[in-house]
């Protein structure tokens, strides 16, 4: 069931503590980590605590959440120092455009020059 925890969930586990991270913020709703495979110096993964599979279902689900976790990005970049530089956030959704975890997840990249359009 959405927002329930999922027992096959990577990011369910990190969550949990059950796997290792590299945990940057915490809060009651959500848990940011840095990417195992960055691709920019800082690459951290901003993720709700409970399970929900893309953007468009935890926004539909549960807005307080999804509004938190958008603060979280927030919070993430400024004390990452990428608010001057910029920085990009991105939701990978469905395989077709590269999720591989379906636990909904922010990419926040920066740190280096990022390219439009995107690959
Ligand atoms: P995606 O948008 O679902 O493709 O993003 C999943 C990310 O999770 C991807 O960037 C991986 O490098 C990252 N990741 C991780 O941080 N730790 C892990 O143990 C695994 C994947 I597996």
């Amino acid at each position: 069931m959405a927002g329930e925890p999922q027992a096959d969930c990577l990011f369910c586990k990190i969550v949990d503590g059950e796997v290792p991270a590299t945990v940057v913020r915490e809060t009651d709703h959500t848990v940011a980590f840095r990417d195992i495979n960055p691709q920019a110096p800082t690459h951290v993964l901003v993720v709700p605590r409970a399970h929900w599979r893309n953007a468009g279902e935890l926004a539909a689900g549960d807005p307080v959440v999804a509004a938190a976790l958008l603060a979280d990005v927030a919070a993430v970049a400024e004390a990452e120092g990428l608010v001057d530089s910029g920085y990009r956030t991105v939701f990978n959704t469905g395989s077709g455009a590269g999720q591989t975890v379906f636990h909904v997840h922010a990419h926040v990249l920066g740190g280096r020059g990022l390219n439009w359009p995107p690959g």
